[in-house]
């Protein structure tokens, strides 16, 4: 039996977002959205507000010495320049909550919903929006800064535009190809604007984002070969390009894998998971090998499946060590693994139907059940190392 050691003070943790899990937030675009009819309510959810200190009991139960979490921006900024220190207050709970616990902190300040008042003004197209966005993160990190030595500002922002601006399915609705491009860019001023601010008020603070890579291959059709390339540069690096010099660390998301000529007899003998996203086993190495090039430290700050069953979560825990591993064998300065998600929880268009969770939840009643597979990853958490 071999045992993969991991280096010491390797951060193993789990992944939750505000409006997925914390309930009761009704003023940001997606509960608009939920009002009208065309995605699914949110409503209490996971009720993580209430018992995020119960939640860390299991975490650190667990064996985990992390956590990522995200501030709702509604929350701390329900209305454009006034901020609400109460909910300052509240996550400064939340802080206290992981410290005392041993979980380090990663918080997130912008995962998916926007403040009605924002989205309503245009979201980011507006023209102002960097130094909107830029002065909610000041606020934010002037007050909390001293509790957390990691901050992300955006999650997947190339999803974010994707699905409203492309696809059209998420707020703001759009299927607008242009204005699609104009976001991303946006998105990324709005990033450096922030990163800008964040540094000037907490120097010592380290400022990333949190980005949605793909592993990309390819058989040997050259036209195959160069729809990968491109896809590859266009999603997985594009982003990433517009806000360098501006990131200390890389969050890495990572969930799919698409084989470009890929025959039917390979599609078929893919596991999935319940969304039917295929479980490759070692996809999150190629992508944590494709963000070497940046010679930045990476988190993987999500990475996990829909499993109601948990019949494959076990084995996709023990892969991710592996693949954790071989980039680390390969000189990729993996710092930390954050798995996708501690809780069951609101999956946004698919409403509470996914099952993400290492820990289940009983919406009713709001209970929680321990999955077996967190246990695995206990043990992984318990030594650092994965005994294989
Ligand atoms: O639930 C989402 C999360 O909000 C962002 N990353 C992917 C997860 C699973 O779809």
């Amino acid at each position: 039996m071999a045992e993969l050691k991991f280096p010491a003070g390797f951060l193993w943790g789990a992944s939750t977002a505000a409006y997925q899990v914390e309930g009761g937030i009704e003023n940001v675009d997606w509960a608009q959205a939920a009002r009208e009819g065309k995605v699914p309510p949110a409503g209490r959810a996971a009720d993580f507000y209430n018992r995020f200190e119960s939640d860390f009991d299991i975490a650190a139960s667990l064996s985990m010495n992390a956590q990522r979490f995200s501030i709702e921006w509604a929350r701390i900024e329900p209305e454009e320049g006034k901020f609400d220190e109460k909910q300052i207050e509240h996550y400064r709970a939340v802080f206290a909550a992981l410290k005392v616990r041993g979980l380090t902190p990663v918080p997130n300040l912008w995962h998916f919903t926007l403040p009605l008042w924002f989205s309503q003004r245009g979201g980011f197209l507006h023209e102002d929006a960097p130094e909107v966005f830029a002065r909610y993160c000041r606020f934010v990190v002037e007050r909390l800064g001293s509790e957390a030595d990691l901050w992300l500002t955006h999650n997947e922002p190339m999803v974010y535009s994707a699905k409203g601006y492309w696809d059209g399915v998420w707020p703001p609705f759009l299927k607008n190809p242009l204005r699609h491009l104009r976001v991303i860019s946006a998105i990324a001023a709005a990033h450096r604007a922030a990163y800008r601010a964040m540094k000037e008020a907490r120097p010592a603070i380290q400022v990333g984002i949190a980005k949605h890579n793909i592993f990309f291959e390819s058989n040997w059709n050259p036209l195959n070969m160069l729809r990968c390339a491109l896809s590859d540069r266009f999603w997985n690096h594009r982003f990433l390009r517009l806000i360098a010099g501006y990131q200390d660390f890389i969050g890495l998301n990572h969930y799919h894998h698409r084989k470009f000529g890929a025959t039917a007899g390979e599609r078929a003998a893919a596991v999935r998971s319940d969304m039917g996203w295929e479980l490759h086993p070692t996809s999150l190495y190629h992508c944590l090998v494709g963000l070497k090039r940046y010679g930045l430290p990476v988190y993987v700050s999500e990475h996990g499946l829909a499993d109601a069953a948990d019949s494959r979560r076990a084995e996709f825990i023990r892969n991710a060590a592996r693949s954790l591993h071989r980039a680390l064998a390969d000189g990729v300065p993996v710092k930390g693994y954050l798995h996708w998600s501690m809780l069951d929880n609101y999956e946004w268009t698919e409403g509470f139907g996914p099952r993400f969770g290492l820990v289940e939840v009983d919406y009713a009643t709001q209970t929680r059940r321990i999955r077996e597979s967190a246990y695995v990853y206990k043990q992984i958490c318990e030594k650092n190392a994965l005994v294989d």
